[in-house]
């Protein structure tokens, strides 16, 4: 699947980020910043709860009213040429020749030359200083020669790029080192062929997912340190043993809250305000059949802690997501969509939850171009948007797939694209395994 990338953010090497799923919903937002909160309160100093983009409309209520700061957005995780950048000393152009020479002398292969604006005009390097040296002058005037005498044009490159984007190229290069300049065309550093060929790896660990196709940009190129989640297995491997939970409960936040418990230790107001969130939005208030008896002793404790009242702040809660409402088709299929791979078949389902599914049918049309568009765009077996009904607890499915699928799917059709799922709310939990089954069966 081919997607254009959004350029990395600069993710700090000695930091372990806690980070949810992309398009992060209430659960993943909360889930990072309560096992930050709780690994920091374990003696973990170096976490940081992250987000993979922007936060859900509900996600932001509950931030609201709870006072809570967005964990930090981290767009991707690629190793950059920021990364492998090291300070090293520079001269100026007009700097004379032993200037360069001290630099070589402590053991530097090149010395950078980097004009009064701070941009790099290249390097000086040792042959080129052996040379000028030798050459058949008078000493003392070489040894005031300024250093742009022998400076050597040089590429650089810029620190926010991803070094996969530009391996081969270095590989085939003759030179080990590299100027590195920022997004102003200012020096940086040096890096050295053998750092960017082993770059330094983001460690994240992963809540609420634990696919690396829901996973923030470029987590393949990630060192994985841990998983904390309640979703199907299907992760990568990893170099050594990491602490891995998957445990079926109705919300990761009820996870991190037993972890809390299991430790005596009392999260603050904000955050179990926001893991109780994490909870009530995943189970739509106890209402779904993922809801365990663990997510409700969890949201007793926290809504304590939280002093707020469970059942009434739930629907609160509930209501803050957006619906069909004013919103665009595009914004409405992609704001909560996760995608799939199974027996080489990818599959893309978003939910939206409603107060009624009275909207449906006259965005119909509009949302069947919205799937179908992407499903080209993506290459993908299915798309569906899950349309859930949080007040009577079923849900609606609009679809765009091969025949195949489409004939094998076992609801009841009510329009073109448009099919009755009944008393369905879990696209994990119901409508996932439905789809897989289908697949394992004719593929
Ligand atoms: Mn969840």
């Amino acid at each position: 699947m081919y997607q254009i990338k959004e350029r990395s953010d600069r993710w700090d090497p000695s930091k372990i980020y806690v980070i949810g799923h992309q398009r992060p919903d209430t659960d993943s937002v909360a889930s990072a910043l309560g096992y930050a909160w709780f690994l920091k309160s374990t003696g973990n100093e170096s976490v940081m709860a992250a987000r993979a983009g922007q936060p859900g409309e509900q996600a932001i209520f509950a931030l609201k009213r709870f006072e809570q700061t967005s964990p930090f957005l981290l767009t991707g995780v690629a190793p950059t040429f920021g990364h492998v950048a090291t300070m090293q000393p520079f001269v100026r152009p007009s700097d004379p020749l032993p200037a360069a020479m001290a630099r070589v002398a402590e053991g530097d292969r090149v010395v950078p030359v980097v004009d009064d604006n701070g941009r790099p005009v290249g390097i000086v390097t040792a042959l080129a200083l052996a040379r000028a040296y030798n050459a058949p002058m008078n000493f003392t005037a070489m040894l005031a020669q300024p250093c742009k005498q022998i400076v050597e044009n040089f590429p650089a490159l810029d620190h926010r790029d991803r070094i996969q984007d530009h391996r081969s190229g270095l590989l085939r290069s003759e030179t080990d080192d590299f100027l590195i300049v920022d997004e102003n065309g200012e020096y940086v550093g040096v890096a050295t062929r053998r750092r960017i060929l082993d770059p330094p790896r983001a460690k994240l660990i992963l809540v609420d997912h634990n696919e690396l196709s829901q996973a923030v940009h470029d987590a393949d190129e990630a060192e994985i340190v841990g998983v904390l989640d309640h979703h199907r297995l299907n992760n990568a491997s990893t170099a050594s043993p990491i602490p891995f939970v998957v445990d079926p409960v109705g919300s990761t936040s009820t996870l991190v809250a037993e972890r809390c418990r299991a430790h005596d230790l009392r999260p603050p107001a904000g955050i179990a305000g926001m893991l109780l969130s994490g909870i009530l939005s995943d189970t739509l208030v106890f209402l779904s059949p993922t809801t365990t008896d663990r997510d409700k002793k969890a949201a007793v404790w926290l809504s304590e802690l939280a002093g707020v009242q469970s059942e009434e702040y739930g629907h609160q809660l509930l209501r803050a997501q957006p619906g069909l409402g004013a919103r665009s088709a595009g914004d409405i299929m992609d704001t909560d969509r996760k995608t799939y791979e199974h027996n080489g078949q990818v599959l893309s389902i978003g939910q939206v939850e409603v107060t009624g599914l009275q909207e449906l049918p006259e965005r119909r049309k509009e949302l069947l171009e919205a799937l179908q568009e992407r499903r080209v765009r993506e290459a993908l077996t299915f798309i569906g948007l899950m349309v859930t009904d949080v007040v009577t607890g079923t849900s609606h499915m609009l679809c765009d797939a091969e025949q195949w699928i489409v004939t094998a799917l076992p609801f009841t059709r009510l329009a073109d694209g448009l099919f009755d799922l009944g008393e369905m709310v879990s696209r994990k939990k119901q409508l996932v395994p439905i789809l897989m089954a289908i697949i394992e069966e004719l593929r």
